[in-house]
């Protein structure tokens, strides 16, 4: 058994006899209502989902098991797994032990190869993702133990399984179809040496001398990592889950959600908007013209990509940890200037539109000057990054929901007579 393994096996007997206990117990008390503007409204707001891995208080933005994002900036990814998943940070042999099961499972099966080849050559690098991971179906682990008969308590046995094969393998499919989406040559072997951010460099094969590029993925995919389980991609993810499909199935179904330009696709909108700027103005404009820029996207009836939240009404602190790190470390860049001119000229502009409900940059605003910087100019691809950060989250509340054997997802749904019903009586 993986330390990882032997932990959460620990932990879960206890979470299970809390939120027992919570249900016997406060299993009636309201905890939030619904009106009809938030049923027409995308839920909003309404406390309806139950996530233990990361919360999102709207004026601070993301905590991982309650530690707020920014400490925790400097970590590596495969330490933020072991904290969304046992809620707290591993120690050294933990993960080194981590890190040797996902290195043991990141051999990608040459029919994933095979099935991506086939695809037309325009496909965009979200959907060639996607696709191979839903490909990798037949490998779950989760569905052979419950053909077999597994009792339903052990099901989340299996599903770590699977989040381990999947994790382990994501930083080479994700190399994988940026080389061969974008005709960077053929695909380079792992490096067994590397931590899982550093392999995902050495196989993209963009020149790292200072190292610099890598330590930026590490950040990018600890940034990215979860956000609740309220967003499209958790949420989706979450109820596929819920119907005892695998987590290929599950997270194939999340990333899908991922890559609407309202969600994480907005990442490759962002930087092309901060791109336009740049091109109608020949480099960094003045605050006047940027304003002017800002309303002529408005009046299109367009939104301005990377500001404005669901749940957040604070600038998010995954933009100030990207900004910060661009000022630290690449702060010549024309691209960066820019990303952090519109922070001071676009909360302004927005702040006057009065339907928007907030108008700080989240944290698609500026990772991708970051990128940019380092040569990965294809911004269609950078969707994939925020996808490979975003399965550690998704497929560790997925197990956690397995532990505690939550029954599958059904909210009522009525029809619009039924409101008119309800609210003339
Ligand atoms: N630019 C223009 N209009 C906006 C913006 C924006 N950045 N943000 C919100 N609005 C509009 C929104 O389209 C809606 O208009 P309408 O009623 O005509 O449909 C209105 O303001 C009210 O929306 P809100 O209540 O402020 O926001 P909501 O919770 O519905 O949506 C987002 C949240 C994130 C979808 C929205 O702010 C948005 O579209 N932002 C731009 C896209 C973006 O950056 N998405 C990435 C989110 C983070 N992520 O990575 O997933
Ligand atoms: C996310 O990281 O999922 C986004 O900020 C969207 C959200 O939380 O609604």
């Amino acid at each position: 058994m993986s330390m990882l393994k032997d932990k959460l096996a620990s932990q879960i007997p206890v979470l299970g006899a809390e939120i027992k206990d919570i249900l016997k117990n406060h299993g009636d008390k309201v905890i939030s209502e619904v009106t009809v503007k938030q049923a027409y409204g995308g839920v909003r707001g309404v406390k309806c989902l139950v996530c233990d891995t990361s919360e999102v208080p709207p004026d601070k933005g993301l905590l991982v098991r309650n530690t707020p994002i920014a400490e925790l900036a400097d970590r590596l990814p495969e330490e933020i797994l072991w904290l969304l998943l046992i809620g707290e940070l591993p120690n050294k042999d933990e993960l080194a032990d981590l890190q040797k099961e996902l290195r043991d499972r990141a051999q990608v099966p040459q029919y994933v190869w095979d099935v991506l080849e086939a695809m037309p050559k325009d496909s965009h690098p979200m959907a060639m993702f996607n696709t191979a991971i839903l490909v990798m179906q037949r490998e779950s682990k989760f569905v052979k133990a419950y053909n077999e008969g597994v009792k339903k308590l052990d099901y989340w046995e299996s599903t770590l399984e699977d989040l381990l094969d999947i994790v382990g393998k994501l930083p080479a499919i994700a190399a994988g179809v940026y080389r061969l989406r974008f005709n960077k040559g053929p695909r380079i072997a792992n490096n067994p040496d590397a931590d899982w951010a550093g392999d995902f460099v050495h196989m993209m094969g963009l020149d790292d001398p200072s190292g610099k590029f890598t330590e930026a993925m590490r950040l990018y995919f600890v940034l990215h990592c979860d956000h609740e389980s309220g967003n499209v991609s958790a949420h989706a993810t979450h109820c596929v889950a819920s119907a005892l499909s695998d987590l290929y199935y599950a997270l194939s179904a999340g990333l899908n959600g991922l890559a609407g330009p309202l969600h994480g696709l907005a990442n490759q909108e962002c930087l092309g908007w901060v791109l336009a700027v740049r091109e109608k103005f020949g480099g960094v404009p003045s605050n006047e013209e940027l304003e002017k820029f800002a309303w002529e996207t408005l009046e299109s009836g367009k939104v301005i990509p990377g500001y404005g939240h669901a749940v957040l009404r604070v600038t998010d602190p995954r933009f100030d940890c990207f900004l910060n790190w661009a000022k630290a470390n690449i702060n010549e860049d024309e691209i960066v200037q820019l990303v952090g001119k519109v922070f001071d000229v676009v909360p302004g502009v927005l702040r006057q539109v009065k339907k928007i409900s907030d108008p700080w940059p989240n944290v698609d605003a500026g990772s991708g000057a970051i990128l940019y910087h380092f040569g990965m100019t294809e911004f269609p691809y950078y969707t994939v990054l925020f996808s490979v950060s975003r399965a550690l989250g998704v497929c560790s509340q997925a197990v956690i929901s397995r532990a505690m054997a939550y029954p599958i997802e059904r909210p009522k749904s009525i029809p619009t007579a039924w409101i008119k019903a309800q609210v003339t009586k």
